[in-house]
């Protein structure tokens, strides 16, 4: 369909089994993330693209525990492992990933003191990654995502989208979440609840 994207969430080594925050299960969901790319015209990656010693590493503040969640000046910010640093193999798509096909790569979280789960708007929720100047300037109207990670990176992409005016399917068994204390659950209540389509299959 020609005024449809799919939005490939990223499927990052770091991510991946053996990564520095791997998600359990995204090496499962790789055949399916392909198989999607294999059906659309128009396909997005985007790219977690982290400075080293970035805000929400937890090794960037003394006494900090990765997963814990510390008060940024923009609200509550979960501590992560260091991971995705600029430049790192961690950083790089998966090598099984069909990355080729791809016509835009969207970089986020490259400001040191801002994280950004969304493609459209960083953490702060005011920052934006013109993503959707993009998008909407190729005329697309309909956002298919799949990716990583399920609670995270892929649900604020598709909350962002939605609320940008687009029409939103995830296709959650191309997804993987980290299910910290309930995420997973509560993400994919907020979805439903904000009108995104979550029973689009591969
Ligand atoms: C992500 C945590 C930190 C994600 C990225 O891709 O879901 N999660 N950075
Ligand atoms: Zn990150």
């Amino acid at each position: 369909m020609p005024n449809e994207a799919l939005i490939v969430v990223d499927m990052q080594n770091d991510f991946c089994e053996g990564g520095a925050l791997a998600v359990p299960g995204a090496n499962g969901i790789l055949p399916l993330v392909n198989r999607l790319i294999g059906r659309h015209d128009h396909v997005i990656l985007t790219q977690d693209w982290h400075p080293a010693g970035h805000a929400s590493f937890a090794s960037a503040w003394a006494d900090a525990v990765p997963f814990s969640t510390v008060k940024f000046p923009y609200g509550p910010q979960t501590l992560w492992p260091d991971h995705c640093v600029q430049g790192t193999s961690g950083a790089d798509f998966h090598p099984g990933l069909e990355a080729t096909k791809a016509q835009m790569i969207v970089r986020k979280g490259f400001h040191t003191g801002i994280d950004s789960y969304s493609a459209f708007r960083e953490n702060d929720r005011m920052t934006r990654t013109g993503l959707d100047g993009y998008l909407k300037a190729r005329g697309f109207t309909r956002l298919i995502i799949c990716g990583l990670a399920l609670d995270y990176c892929v649900a604020w992409t598709a909350i962002d989208g939605r609320q940008a005016g687009f029409d939103i399917a995830v296709v959650v068994e191309a997804t993987a979440a980290l299910d910290l204390e309930g995420s997973r659950r509560r993400m994919l209540t907020e979805m439903r609840q904000g009108g995104i389509n979550l029973n689009a299959t591969a």
